[in-house]
C-alpha cells in the first residue's frame, strides 16, 4: 500500500524529536551507561515513594521505590515495552491478523498506547483528514468521533446502517458516484463494528467481508473504533476487520475503559506500522506519553493474569452487561410496549430506541424528562446533522440497576404518553 497518499501534510511533516530519540536509546541500554542527555527530571525529588493497589481475586500491584521512580518518570511515546509486548500478543492471538508477518513498508501490524481510545481516534483523524476529504461512516455515531471529525472541515458522508450495522449493498452504492480510479474518491471509512454507540447494532461477519471487499476496490483505509469488542454477548466473537486485512489497510483502536477503567484513560491504535509511526509521532509532540504510572499499573495486572486471566476477567464484565442487557429489555417489553420500537443489542451497553408520536425528543429530553426524573440522550446527538429532527433516544444499561431501570422505563412511558397525546393535538409541530 502506498500510505504517504493517505497523510495529510501536516501529519507527513511530522519528524522524531532527537531528544526522544535519545532518552529511548538510554532506556533500551545497560546500567553502566552515563547519560547526561536527557532532561528528565530527578525522581529522588519527588514526594511519592511506594504503593500497593489491592486488586479483587488477585495478587496486589506493588510499586517498591525502585518501579516507583520508573512509574513516575518519562518514559516512550509509543508505550512501555513490557506492555506493548503483551498486546501485541493479545492481538495476535484474538485476531491473528495477516500483517503480523509482513514487512513494516507493506504495513506490518504495530500498536500504540493512546490515552483512551478517543485520543487515538482524534489523531488518526488528524494524520488522514483534510478539508474537503469525503468520509463514510455510518450515522447515527458516537459523538466524540463527529467532535473530532467535523472541525477538520471533511465532508462526512452517511452510509444507512440497520442493526447489524453497515448495510455492503448500501455503501456500493454511495461508492457508485466514483470511479474506483478517480483521486477525488473516499480515502476513509469509519465504523464501531460491536455494540454500536449509540444503536447497540453489531456487524456481522459477512458485512464485515463485503464492506472490506469495498474498502479494496477503491483503496480505502477502515477506522475499527471497537471499544465494545469484549462486550459482546454470544461466543465466539465475531471476527474482526483486523482479522481479515490482507492489504494492511485497518486501523483498529481499541480500549481498556469498558473492562478495566475508564478513568486510568488507556486505549490502542493497532494498523499499519508506517500509520502507527506517525500517530506516535503525534503523540510526541502533544501529551509526551499516556502516564507511564497506569501503563505500569495495568501491565502488572495483566501479566499476573496472564491472557486466560485477562479473557476470564473480560468474559465476567461481559456477563454482567449481558444481566444489565436482559433487565432493560425485559422493562422495555412491560413498559414501552406499543410506545416505542427497539432491537436488542447483542454487545455494549446501550440500547437505541424509536419513541412513536414523538418526532423530536430533544425537547422531550431537555425539558420534559427531568421534570419526571428520567434521563436519557436525544438522538440528535449523534447525527451528522444534529438540528435533524431525531425521534430516537439512546438508554445505556451500565450504571443503574434492573430496579431503577424498570422506574425509569414507567417515567418514561408516561412521558411518551403525554408527548405524543401533545403532538396529536397539535399537527403543525
Ligand atoms: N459517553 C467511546 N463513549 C460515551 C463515551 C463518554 C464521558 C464516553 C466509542 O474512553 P475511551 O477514550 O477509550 O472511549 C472513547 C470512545 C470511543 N469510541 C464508540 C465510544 O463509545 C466512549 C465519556 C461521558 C459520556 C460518554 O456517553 O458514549
Amino acid at each position: 500500500m502506498n500510505y504517504a497518499r493517505f497523510l495529510t501534510a501536516v501529519s507527513a511533516a511530522r519528524k522524531p524529536s532527537p531528544i526522544r530519540m535519545l532518552t529511548e536509546l538510554q532506556q533500551r541500554s545497560p546500567p553502566s551507561l552515563i547519560s547526561l542527555a536527557a532532561g528528565a527530571p530527578n525522581p529522588n525529588t519527588f514526594p511519592f515513594e511506594s504503593a500497593t493497589i489491592k486488586v479483587k481475586n488477585g495478587p496486589d500491584v506493588s510499586f517498591d521505590q525502585v518501579s516507583m521512580k520508573r512509574a513516575l518518570q518519562y518514559s516512550a511515546s509509543s508505550g512501555i515495552p513490557e506492555l506493548l509486548t503483551w498486546m501485541k500478543n493479545l492481538q495476535k492471538s484474538l485476531h491473528d491478523p495477516p500483517t503480523a508477518s509482513y514487512s513494516p513498508e507493506r504495513g506490518q501490524m504495530d500498536l500504540c498506547v493512546t490515552t483512551g481510545s478517543q485520543e487515538g481516534l482524534c489523531k488518526v483523524f488528524e494524520m488522514l483528514v483534510n478539508p474537503g476529504d469525503d468520509v463514510l461512516l455510518d450515522s447515527p455515531t458516537y459523538p466524540g468521533t463527529l467532535a473530532a471529525l467535523q472541525p477538520l472541515g471533511c465532508n462526512i458522508i452517511n452510509v444507512p446502517s440497520d442493526q447489524h450495522g453497515m448495510i455492503p449493498a448500501a455503501l456500493k452504492e454511495v461508492l457508485s458516484h466514483w470511479d474506483p480510479s478517480d483521486a477525488r474518491r473516499p480515502k476513509l471509512l469509519y465504523t464501531i463494528p460491536n455494540g454500536g454507540n449509540p444503536t447497540g447494532a453489531s456487524m456481522t461477519e459477512q458485512r464485515k467481508r463485503e464492506v472490506y471487499e469495498l474498502a479494496s476496490l477503491y483503496d480505502m483505509l477502515i477506522i475499527e473504533d471497537d471499544p465494545y469488542y469484549f462486550l459482546q454477548f454470544d461466543k465466539p466473537r465475531a471476527p474482526t476487520f483486523l482479522s481479515m486485512d490482507v492489504d494492511g489497510r485497518i486501523i483498529r483502536t481499541d480500549s481498556f475503559s469498558k473492562i478495566l477503567s475508564s478513568g486510568l484513560r488507556m486505549g490502542f491504535v493497532t494498523g499499519p506500522k508506517p500509520l502507527v509511526e506517525r500517530v506516535v509521532l503525534h503523540v510526541q509532540a502533544s501529551t509526551m506519553h499516556t502516564s507511564t504510572f497506569t501503563q505500569l499499573m495495568v501491565s502488572q495486572l495483566l501479566h499476573s493474569w496472564g491472557q486466560d486471566g485477562f479473557l476470564q476477567h473480560v468474559d465476567g464484565v461481559s456477563e454482567f452487561y449481558r444481566k444489565q442487557r436482559d433487565a432493560m429489555i425485559s422493562s422495555a417489553h412491560k413498559w414501552l410496549t406499543g410506545l416505542a420500537k427497539w432491537h436488542s443489542p447483542s454487545a455494549g451497553m446501550f440500547l437505541w430506541m424509536e419513541l412513536m408520536g414523538v418526532s423530536d425528543t430533544r425537547q422531550l429530553i431537555m425539558e420534559k424528562a427531568l421534570e419526571k426524573e428520567v434521563l436519557l440522550v436525544p438522538g440528535g446527538v449523534f447525527m451528522i446533522d444534529s438540528d435533524e429532527p431525531c425521534s430516537h433516544v439512546r438508554a445505556a444499561y451500565s450504571l443503574s440497576t434492573p430496579e431503577q431501570i424498570d422506574l425509569a422505563f414507567g417515567r418514561l412511558a408516561a412521558l411518551i404518553k403525554e408527548a405524543s397525546g401533545f403532538e396529536m393535538n397539535c399537527p403543525q409541530k
